[in-house]
């Protein structure tokens, strides 16, 4: 692990660990909740992967899905090693679109997800939205807001209310954005006034070097992203966002770190979305020499190979995890296929994000 101190930052890069660099010593209990922590998101990735399968095949198939499939492919060891630090019901998430993984790690029921996507009246969202907007405010599980950078300041906001209502305790507050997404006004703004206000927040911003078909060169001017963190006075770190158990440690690092009180923490991880934008994009657009790059590598085979070079799983075990994940999907789509839609004659079609879902907010 490198690190350089700059301006009060401490810039933490892993950015070339590999499967033996990542396994260096530490002391045996941290290597303990390390292996604990690995092998559930793993098993969290495999759900993800499998869930978000099936949803590509039911879009695919048409008559089902209303609206478009945002995958996560290529993400989930970054977005899940995020969301196993969160604690449910008492930490503040805001996942975006590319975080079913990371949705899962955190306690979201996946039959929430096919709920929504299904738009079934049982679903959390009543059937209202198809996809990825969900979200259960009152818990602290924020509803997506497609504007990017934005969940940024609704996420600082929560953790901003708690401070005041003197409820914040431990609790810390976690988002994620795109390389694109870092563009935008609403993430200067709220990240300096989470700064500012030295707020027990977590950013992951996942670098999959396209912001639909606008590659990073035309994204921005710095050379690399966690750069940024020194104009904001936060910390930065950078991570193989491939790479489990690298994730792990820098996300470890970044939840201790802002749960300490030492502010904001920005982790950059560089990878490659396996996938277009959404279902309906082939992604033709990014080159093939990009898909052979080191980012280009699918974390979920990197992460089951570490699992085996590491000891900590059997073939038998991985095989096992996938076949119940698959059993956990089927049974959440049969589940999910056999309830009602809203019935626009007795919903009474209220804004959800009036009361009902207001209430408990901030405690
Ligand atoms: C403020 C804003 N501008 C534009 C859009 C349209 N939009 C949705 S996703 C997207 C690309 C986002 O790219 P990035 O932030 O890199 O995330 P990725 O999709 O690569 O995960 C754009 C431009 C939006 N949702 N919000
Ligand atoms: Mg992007």
């Amino acid at each position: 692990m490198l690190s350089a101190r700059a301006a009060g930052s401490v810039f933490i890069s892993i950015s070339t660990v590999s499967v033996a660099e990542s396994s260096l010593p530490c002391s045996s209990a941290v290597e303990a909740e390390l292996r604990e922590d690995f092998l559930k998101t793993l098993q969290c990735m495999m759900l993800s992967r499998t869930l978000e399968e099936k949803l590509g095949s039911l879009y695919r198939a048409g008559g089902r899905i209303v609206g478009g499939v945002y995958l996560g492919r290529g993400q989930e060891a970054f977005s899940a090693a995020a969301g196993i630090h969160l604690r449910w019901e008492k930490d503040v998430y805001g996942p975006l679109i590319r975080d079913q993984a990371g949705r899962i790690a955190y306690g979201e029921p996946i039959l929430d997800t096919m709920r929504t996507y299904l738009g079934v009246v049982t679903g959390p969202m009543r059937g209202r939205d198809g996809n990825i907007h969900r979200g259960q405010p009152q818990k602290g599980y924020m509803a997506m807001i497609s504007h990017l950078g934005s969940l940024v300041s609704v996420v600082s906001g929560a953790l901003f209310a708690r401070r005041l209502l003197g409820t914040l305790g431990d609790t810390v507050g976690a988002t994620s954005i795109g390389d694109g997404g870092t563009s935008t006004g609403a993430f200067h703004e709220a990240i300096n006034m989470a700064a500012v206000e030295k707020l027990p927040l977590v950013v992951s911003v996942a670098n999959n070097q396209f912001a639909y078909s606008t590659p990073t060169t035309r994204q921005y001017a710095c050379e690399n992203l966690v750069d940024r963190a020194i104009g904001y006075g936060i910390d930065g770190h950078s991570v193989d966002g491939t790479d489990l158990l690298a994730c792990l440690k820098v996300f470890r690092t970044a939840f201790q770190r802002a749960r300490a009180g030492h502010g904001p923490q920005m982790v950059v991880g560089r990878l490659l979305r396996l996938g277009g934008h959404g279902e309906h994009d082939d992604a033709s657009y990014i080159p093939d020499v990009k898909k052979h790059e080191h980012e280009g590598r699918d974390c979920l085979i990197v992460a089951q190979q570490q699992a085996l070079d590491l000891g900590w799983a059997t073939k038998v075990e991985l095989d096992e995890w996938l076949k119940n994940a698959r059993r956990e999907v089927d049974k959440a789509q049969a589940q999910a296929s056999k309830e009602p839609t809203p019935d626009p004659y007795r919903e009474s079609w209220q804004a959800l994000s009036t009361q009902r879902l207001a209430e408990g907010m901030g405690q």
